[in-house]
């Protein structure tokens, strides 16, 4: 569709404008950066992948040059708004016989309910300013989205790797519009909060941190029960406790959550009632249809039916011999 050029606005009405919709939209944070490299932020990532931390993950191999360069993206985008949408919810514990899901995935697939909101965000702002473009991205895309979110001043990186805004915590879905319309950015978030706390390293059930800020996610069960096609090493099962999907240890015990976490107001993130998920048997026994029916819509469709299963006959084991999840 043909835009019309952009009347004047000046940079700093712009962002305005997208903070504003930011704030009508629910998001509990916005703020703007350019979609320029981070030297620091890309060398980061050369290390992580060289060491192979990515483990299966082949997408963050083909990604990697967008991932160093955001520019890459789309060359004619000049300011990139990125916002924070609160995911938490205090009660998460499992029916009988169900297993743990992390609290990201217990509603509607956030990726569906971001990319509207994006959506609508891009689009006001493109009325205020009567012209431009824009395009979003959450999660799926080759954004470095929590750099993006630590230049846009929106919180630092936690020892767990977690983008931490120091009002909301971590429990936070990021989001990016980036655009070809010019806004005066924020001042990147320099501070590092975390100080001597050490609690997420130690907590992780599964030693998941070489060192702080550095994941090896080959180690992480939120990579083995979601990310990862090939069986649960022998040696982690144990570890992964009650959880089917993903996991919250390392966020559930920091500090910054402990007292800033709050119910997210986005009714289509709340979880169903416990005992509407499929049980651990009914999991193992599904077919494709069947599983389809029960996830379809949720976050739990990107480890597929197969993982899924995976995952259950893991978690059933560990329920046969008594071991329940490591409590954070
Ligand atoms: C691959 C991926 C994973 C992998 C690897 C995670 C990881 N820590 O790298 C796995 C499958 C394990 C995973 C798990 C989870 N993920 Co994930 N994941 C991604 C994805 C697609 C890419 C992340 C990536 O590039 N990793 C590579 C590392 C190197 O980069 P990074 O972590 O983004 O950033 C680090 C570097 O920049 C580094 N760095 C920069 N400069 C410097 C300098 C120095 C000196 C050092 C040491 C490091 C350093 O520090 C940053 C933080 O560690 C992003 C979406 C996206 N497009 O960005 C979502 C994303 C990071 N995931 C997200 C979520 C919610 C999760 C889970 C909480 C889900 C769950 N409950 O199970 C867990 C959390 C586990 C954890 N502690 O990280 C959110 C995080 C939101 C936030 N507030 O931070 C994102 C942003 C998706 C989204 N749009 O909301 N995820
Ligand atoms: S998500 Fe769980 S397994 Fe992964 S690093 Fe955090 S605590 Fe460890
Ligand atoms: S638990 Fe402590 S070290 Fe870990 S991210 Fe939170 S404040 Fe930082």
């Amino acid at each position: 569709m043909a835009t019309r050029p952009a009347p004047y606005l000046s940079p700093q009405a712009l962002a305005a404008a997208a903070r504003a919709a930011a704030r009508a939209l629910g998001f509990e944070a916005c703020g703007i950066t350019s979609p320029g490299s981070s030297p620091g932020a890309a060398a980061a990532l050369d290390r992580w992948l060289a060491a192979g931390r990515h483990g299966e993950m082949r997408y963050m191999d083909r990604q990697a040059s967008v991932r160093r360069e955001p520019a890459g993206a789309w060359t004619e985008a000049r300011s990139a708004v990125v916002v924070l949408h609160d995911h938490y919810q205090g009660d998460a514990e499992p029916a009988p016989g169900r297993g743990r899901i992390a609290r990201y995935a217990l509603g509607e697939d956030y990726h569906d309910v971001m990319r509207a909101k994006l959506a609508a965000l891009g689009e006001r702002l493109v009325e205020t300013a009567g012209g431009g473009r824009c395009r979003v991205y959450v999660d799926a895309g080759p954004l470095p989205e929590r750099e993006l979110a630590r230049r846009a001043g929106l919180g630092w990186f936690g020892k767990n790797t977690m983008l931490i805004h120091p009002r909301v915590g971590s429990f936070t879905f990021i989001g990016v519009v980036l655009t070809d319309l010019v806004l005066a950015p924020d001042e990147p978030f320099e501070a590092d909060r975390c100080g001597s706390c050490r609690r997420c390293l130690d907590a992780c059930p599964t030693a998941a941190f070489p060192e702080p800020r550095v994941l090896d996610a080959t180690r992480c069960i939120s990579y083995l029960t979601i990310e990862a096609r090939s069986p649960v090493p022998e040696a982690l099962a144990p570890q992964l406790g009650d959880r089917l999907f993903g996991c919250d240890v390392c966020q559930e015990v920091c500090p910054w959550n402990v007292r800033f976490a709050r119910e997210t107001a986005e009714p289509r993130y709340r979880a169903r009632r416990p005992e509407e998920w499929p049980t651990l048997t009914e999991i193992v026994r599904m077919n494709e249809r069947e599983h389809e029916e029960a996830f379809g819509g949720t976050a739990l469709e990107r480890s597929g039916r197969a993982g899924l299963a995976r995952n259950a006959v893991v978690v059933l084991e560990n329920e046969r011999r008594g071991r329940s999840s490591p409590a954070a």
